[in-house]
């Protein structure tokens, strides 16, 4: 146990190129696939996209096809295509999904408009909850449907910045944006439609280089710990039945290693995936595990979901 610990920490690459890795391709000018959720017949993986728009897979022959939108007022016309991070407000961003396979329902966590729902048959999606305990979402990221009791728990990134503040920023350096400590964590009950805060005064999703464990019941109850620091910046986490997969961005001067990290429920790094060939510097959102693939999120520019046969 101690060897295998000690090997994986100082090999902590696996090299890819005899693996399979496969781009599925997004239809033309749409970019940026965040996060993916599958239906409850194994359909999908449905993405959230740059101009604002929810696609679904079907198929090698069938690829992406437009699904569900999220913003009220969405004009095709206008949207359609886009890349432009201003027209988020008027197209919709949407972020983390999941899938509550006992409703049927796809919920998705929408930078701009909040926490949504839409059902099998896509369309615009309904808005769900836009503020807990009096104070409005700013920015939703992640999300996450607890299977067995359809509870779903989403991050507001910033109760200070949207996601435009955000981007401008990082690419500014501007601290005070940066150093912004108002995230939270919260818990959406369906059934009451109530929002609570489980976690407040966070750190933007991969500003401090670290993961936090919250702890739902036993003696440590409602309270959380940080579970493990990491060499770089993590983005989604995204559980399998033993472990998680959290997108890392390593800082490797001068440039940024996307990387697929494996982290055990102890906060041991399992494994670690560099993706530099296939992705450059782009940064990955999320890593998700799905029948024996992991599906790959990135952005700005990545047109296409990442394949990879694990
Ligand atoms: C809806 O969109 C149109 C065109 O983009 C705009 O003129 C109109 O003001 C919008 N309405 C609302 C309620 O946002
Ligand atoms: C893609 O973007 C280019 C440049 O903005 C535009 O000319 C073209 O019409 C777009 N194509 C589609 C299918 O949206
Ligand atoms: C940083 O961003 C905040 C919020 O947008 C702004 O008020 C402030 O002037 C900016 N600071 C610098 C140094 O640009
Ligand atoms: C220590 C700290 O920063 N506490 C802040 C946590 O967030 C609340 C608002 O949600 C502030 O009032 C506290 O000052």
């Amino acid at each position: 146990m101690l060897f295998l610990f000690l090997f994986l920490f100082s090999f902590p690459s696996t090299i890819l190129s005899n693996r399979i890795f496969i781009k599925l391709p997004l239809p033309k000018n749409v970019t940026s696939p965040y996060s993916f959720a599958f239906d409850q017949l194994g359909g999908g993986p449905y993405t959230g996209v740059t101009d604002g728009r929810i696609f679904k897979y079907g198929g090698p022959k069938v690829g992406f096809t437009e699904f569900a939108f999220t913003a009220p007022n969405r004009s095709k016309e206008v949207c359609d295509g886009t890349r432009d991070i201003n027209l988020g407000p008027i197209c919709g961003r949407p972020l983390g999904l999941g899938y509550d396979h006992s409703s049927n329902q796809l919920y998705i966590a929408d930078a701009y408009f909040g926490l949504l729902a839409v059902g099998s048959n896509g369309g615009p999606a309904t808005q769900a909850a836009t503020s807990a305990e009096g104070v409005p979402f700013r920015f939703l990221s992640g999300l996450d449907v607890d299977p067995v009791t359809g509870t779903v728990y989403i991050t507001d990134f910033s109760t200070e910045y949207e996601l435009r503040d955000i981007r401008q920023a990082l690419v500014s350096g501007n601290a005070t944006v940066l150093s912004d400590t108002t995230g939270r964590l919260l818990k959406y009950d369906p059934r009451t439609s109530q929002v609570n805060v489980l976690l407040r005064n966070l750190s933007g999703a991969f500003n401090a280089n670290r993961i936090q464990k919250f702890w739902f019941e036993g003696t440590k109850a409602s309270t959380a710990e940080i579970l493990v620091g990491l060499e770089g910046r993590p983005t989604n986490i995204r559980t399998t039945l033993e472990s998680f997969w959290v997108a890392v961005s390593i800082q490797s001067t001068p440039t940024t290693v996307p990387t697929a990290q494996r982290i055990d429920p102890y906060g041991n790094i399992l494994e670690s995936l560099n993706f530099a060939a296939q992705y450059g510097s782009n940064l990955l959102s999320e890593v998700q595990e799905y029948h024996g693939a992991l599906y790959i999120g990135a952005g700005p520019s990545a047109d296409f979901v990442g394949y990879f046969k694990v």
